[in-house]
C-alpha cells in the first residue's frame, strides 16, 4: 500500500480560490523539482504535463539546468518542447531514460493509473516503462477508489484493419460488468487517429474494474489491439495537488 502525504505543504495564500490549471500547475512544477542537469527525461503529454515542459523549458532558459535530452511522448509535446528549445531525442538514441514526469486519468490508491484519454497512451507507455523513475502530476480530481470508476473512458489502441470485429471483442471481454466499448471519434464523427496511426476504443465501466491486471492481460492478448491504459505497478510516486495543498504518495 502506498504511504501517503510524504510532504504536505500549504498552497500559496491567494485573494481568490485556485483553479484547476493552477494545481495542475503546483504538482507539475514540484515534480521537476527533482530534475537535475544532464537527466535523460521523459516529457509527458496533456494539460498537467505541458506545466512541467514549459518549466523545464523556462530553467533551460535562465541557466538554472542544463545537459537536459527530452523524450517527447507525443507530437504535440515534441512540438511544444521544441518550441521551448529543450534538445530532444528518441528511445532508440536514449532506451534508458533516468526520470519521466507525467499526467493521469485516474489514479487509484495503489498509484496504479489509467491514461490515454488525451491519446498517447503507447507512447507514453513505452516511455515510462524505460524510466528509472515516473512522477505522475495530477490535481485531486484525478484520485479514485478504483480503476474505471470515474465514469469516463479506459482507452484502448487498436489498429485500424477491422476495428469493428476488435470494439466487439473488447466487449465482449466485459459485458457481464456492464461496459461499454465505442470508437472514439473526433468533433467531425470521423474516427480519432492516433501518433502511430491507429484507432482508439473507449472502455467505460459503469464500476470500478475488478481485477485490473486480469483486465489488462486480457486486453493485450486480443491480435491487433496496440496498447491499453491500466499503466499498473509503474508510477514510482504521485503528486498531487488540491485544495489544501500539495502531496507526494510514494509506493
Ligand atoms: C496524459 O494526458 C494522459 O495519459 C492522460 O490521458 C492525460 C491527462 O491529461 P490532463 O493532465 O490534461 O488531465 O497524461
Amino acid at each position: 500500500a502506498a504511504r501517503f502525504a510524504v510532504r504536505a505543504d500549504a498552497a500559496p495564500a491567494a485573494a481568490t480560490a485556485l483553479t484547476q490549471d493552477d494545481l495542475k500547475r503546483l504538482a507539475a512544477v514540484r515534480a521537476v523539482e527533482q530534475v537535475q542537469s544532464g537527466m535523460v527525461l521523459g516529457l509527458g503529454t496533456g494539460s498537467t504535463a505541458a506545466f512541467a515542459v514549459a518549466e523545464i523549458g523556462a530553467l533551460l532558459a535562465n541557466g538554472k539546468l542544463s545537459g537536459i535530452v527530452g523524450v517527447p511522448t507525443s507530437k504535440r509535446t515534441f512540438e511544444q518542447a521544441t518550441s521551448l528549445g529543450i534538445p530532444l531525442s528518441t528511445l532508440d538514441d536514449h532506451p534508458v531514460i533516468d526520470l519521466a514526469i507525467d499526467g493521469a486519468d485516474e489514479v487509484d490508491p495503489d498509484l496504479n493509473l489509467v491514461k490515454g484519454r488525451g491519446g498517447a497512451l503507447l507512447r507514453e507507455k513505452m516511455v515510462e516503462a524505460a524510466s528509472g523513475k515516473f512522477i505522475v502530476v495530477v490535481d485531486e480530481t484525478k484520485l479514485v477508489t478504483g480503476l474505471g470508476g470515474s465514469g469516463l473512458a479506459m482507452p484502448v489502441e487498436i489498429v485500424q484493419f477491422c476495428w469493428k470485429y476488435n470494439q466487439v471483442r473488447l466487449q465482449d471481454l466485459f459485458n457481464e460488468e456492464g461496459c461499454e466499448a465505442k470508437l472514439r471519434l473526433n468533433e467531425d464523427g470521423k474516427p480519432y487517429v492516433t501518433d502511430n496511426s491507429n484507432y482508439i476504443v473507449d472502455l467505460y465501466f459503469k464500476t470500478p474494474i475488478k481485477d485490473a491486471l486480469g483486465a489488462g492481460k486480457e486486453i493485450a492478448a486480443l491480435e491487433g489491439v496496440v496498447e491499453h491504459g491500466l499503466f499498473l505497478n509503474m508510477a514510482s510516486s504521485v503528486i498531487i495537488a488540491g485544495s489544501d495543498g500539495v502531496s507526494v504518495k510514494t509506493k
